[in-house]
């Protein structure tokens, strides 16, 4: 990208103007989608706000509740939540939400109900908050299965039902990332215009990636192929360079860097966590959703992540998401083991 002429640009795609035009390119639609997206970019600019506030504010601290997970709930993750939660309802084009903070999914009621089932985690790597390192909001969309009641079903669907799905980060810049089937484009806010504008056109992930991003500390309950796929990493046999290790701890701001620069994220099983511990909804399958529509893989380990059918919301998978030889290089391993 030019950044000289960046400067001074003066043709700003934004992303209201981006999703009217993708509207555009379907003459059925009623403009529905667009609006619930408008809603949710107004969700992440007051996560943005809020965090970017969040020291001075004193809203940094223990809200004295937990989660549904058993983790210790923030102020911001609350906040996050209602702000999410209210706007995603007012948007008049939900039936049913499920939310990384909520044990029951939310059912809309029918006076504002729409079409699209919205699973979301409002605040995502909240361990991070109090350290001010990378946070973010991750989201996915699906339609409602036959367009009657709301039901649990219509959110258990396979990732690859997924219409759209993105995230929000909360970094050294405030990063909108979104793919509606057909690419991944990142859009960066300019705060001083409030508007999100088309930073990243186009997101393609390079095809072999030079990183691997796992919590080390977890490598003595790895299974086997999690173990080797390290190893090589680490030393490799082939006579190709060692690749660097890169872990924030936060899956936005892991995932973004893989996006951009290539490689793999993992986060496996272990003996301890047999399902590993990422949430397949609303972290598994949007991040994978993105991946693939970038070019890249992911794989839960068993199958294509994208093909897994959750049974219940709150549901973990274990993950390997990244540059497409990268994934398939930790699929000849699992292969490999299955055989033997
Ligand atoms: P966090 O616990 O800080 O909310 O699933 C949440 C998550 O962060 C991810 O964002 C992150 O990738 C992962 O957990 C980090 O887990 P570890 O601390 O076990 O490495």
């Amino acid at each position: 990208m030019d950044h000289a002429a960046d400067a001074f640009r003066t043709d700003l795609m934004t992303i209201t103007r981006f999703v009217l035009n993708e509207q555009s390119k379907h003459p059925e639609s009623r403009g529905d989608f667009s609006i619930l997206l408008s809603h949710i970019v107004l969700g992440c600019k007051f996560v943005c706000a809020a965090v970017n506030k969040a020291g001075l504010a004193k809203l940094i601290g223990l809200a004295g509740e937990t989660n549904v997970q058993g983790e210790e709930q923030k102020k911001l993750d609350v906040l996050s939540n209602e702000v999410f939660v209210k706007a995603l309802v007012s948007s008049g084009r939900t039936c049913i939400l499920v939310s990384e903070e909520d044990e029951e999914a939310i059912i809309v009621e029918p006076s504002k109900r729409g079409k699209y089932c919205v699973v979301f985690d409002p605040l995502d790597g909240s361990s991070n908050i109090d350290c001010g390192v990378s946070i973010g909001t991750i989201f996915g969309i699906y339609m409602i299965k036959d367009g009657g009641e709301a039901r649990l079903e219509d959110v258990l669907q396979p990732g690859k039902n997924m219409l759209a799905a993105g995230y929000c980060m909360y970094g050294s810049s405030c990063t909108f990332v979104l793919s509606t089937g057909s690419g991944v484009n990142g859009f960066t806010l300019d705060p001083s215009l409030g508007e999100f504008i088309l930073t990243h056109p186009d997101i393609k992930i390079p095809k072999k990636g030079k990183i691997y991003s796992v919590n080390e500390g977890n490598a003595k309950n790895w299974d086997g192929p999690t173990a080797k796929f390290v190893e090589k990493c680490k030393f490799p046999k082939d006579g190709s360079p060692a690749k660097s290790l890169r872990y924030i701890g936060s899956m936005v701001a892991d995932v973004h860097r893989t996006l951009l620069y290539g490689g793999v994220f993992l986060y496996p099983a272990d003996k301890k966590s047999p399902n590993g511990k990422l949430r397949v909804l609303y972290e598994v399958f949007p991040m994978s959703f993105l991946m693939e529509q970038a070019g890249g893989q992911s794989f839960t380990g068993k199958e294509r992540a994208l093909d897994l059918v959750p049974k219940k919301i709150h549901e973990r998978s274990p993950i390997f998401l990244g540059s497409y030889d990268d994934v398939e290089e930790i699929k000849a391993l699992y292969a490999a083991e299955e055989k033997a």
